[in-house]
């Protein structure tokens, strides 16, 4: 019998899917949805809300998401046997790193200052500080956050980087666990945000966050919404304690037009595009797991359900 894979996201990328899985994979023919053809031949489900599919189809092997997060996910509503995988290919990767660069850079470069200077015809110079001058500190060492630090640590950036469990990684001052956040970031002057929402996350950016950085701290958000109390950073930067942030993620998504974050002046916000699964080098990932999967090997990606991440 063929086995199927179901792709339930974005249409527009769905077809881009497809037309991969044809040229790659010929015997795993890729319906998009709605035209889900017979429901048992679906063996695998990749998208981004799986749940009500992965309830009704009979014969159902993995679910996929299409994201690297899987927060969206009610992994109460998805049978417990089967494995769940999120996204982990180098789009992804390439997308962030270029966005939380861009922005650690600006921070660094004051524009968020020439911006405010260029709206009152100022010119006006201020002191070029050296890269090494400027303590970055990730939240979150996992795919993202050590590919991130990786690239920032080229710059001459003072990296460290903040996880659940101890991390290496080579030129990067790594800190783990509840004990050490604190030390974190009383060292920080740019806080980058890329942990998962979870539980433990959840409101993590908060007051006593921003008032354990060093006054005058920027932050970066790039995990989920959620994580950031919004108030709280609107309080800090209006006492200076926080000086600039950049947001790509909000609570709610879209953010509602009256939300205050919208006018504050050193806030740069974006709609959730610091990075996005890239079509090839997604199916090629899928493919891989699907041999995998067939070997009875563990693929690359299965989330642990008790952690949520
Ligand atoms: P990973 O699962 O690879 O890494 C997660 C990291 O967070 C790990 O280092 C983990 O620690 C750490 N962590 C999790 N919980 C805690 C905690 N309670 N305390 C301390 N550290 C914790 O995730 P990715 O790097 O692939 O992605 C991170 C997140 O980025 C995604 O979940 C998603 O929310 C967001 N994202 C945002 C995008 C955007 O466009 N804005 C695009 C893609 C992803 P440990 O190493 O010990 O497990
Ligand atoms: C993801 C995202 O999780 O786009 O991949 O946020």
């Amino acid at each position: 019998m063929t086995m199927s894979v179901l792709y339930k996201a974005d249409p527009v990328r769905g077809a881009v899917w497809a037309e991969r899985f044809a040229q790659l994979a010929p015997d795993t023919p890729l319906r998009v949805w709605p035209d889900i053809g017979d429901p048992s031949a679906i063996r695998y489900l990749v998208a981004w809300q799986p749940e009500d599919l992965a309830l009704t189809l009979p014969n159902l092997e993995v679910v996929f998401s299409v994201g690297a997060g899987v927060d969206q996910l009610d992994l109460a509503r998805i049978p417990a046997h089967l494995p769940v995988v999120r996204m982990i290919e180098p789009g992804i990767v390439d997308g962030m790193v270029e966005y939380v660069t861009e922005a650690v850079l600006a921070i660094h470069r004051d524009l968020f200052d020439y911006a405010l200077q260029q709206q009152a015809r100022v010119w006006k110079a201020m002191q070029l500080r050296p890269a090494a001058s400027c303590r970055v500190g990730v939240l979150g060492l996992g795919m993202l956050g050590t590919a991130v630090l990786e690239r920032l640590r080229l710059f001459g950036f003072a990296c460290a980087g903040w996880s659940r469990s101890p991390r290496e990684i080579e030129g990067v001052e790594c800190f783990a666990g509840d004990a050490a956040f604190d030390a974190f970031l009383a060292r920080t002057d740019v806080l980058v945000c890329l942990l998962p929402l979870t539980d433990a996350t959840r409101g993590l950016l908060d007051r006593r966050v921003f008032a354990m950085l060093p006054k005058g701290a920027s932050v970066v958000h790039v995990g989920r919404g959620p994580q950031l109390v919004a108030a709280d950073l609107l309080d800090a930067m209006d006492r200076g304690q926080i000086h600039s942030a950049v947001i790509d993620v909000t609570d709610p998504e879209p953010l509602p037009v009256d939300h205050p974050l919208w006018t504050q002046p050193r806030v740069r916000i974006t709609p959730h595009i610091a990075s996005a699964t890239r079509a090839d080098t997604a199916v090629d990932a899928v493919l891989e797991n699907l041999r995998r999967h067939r070997a009875g090997e563990r693929m690359i990606g299965e989330i642990d359900r008790t952690r949520g991440y």
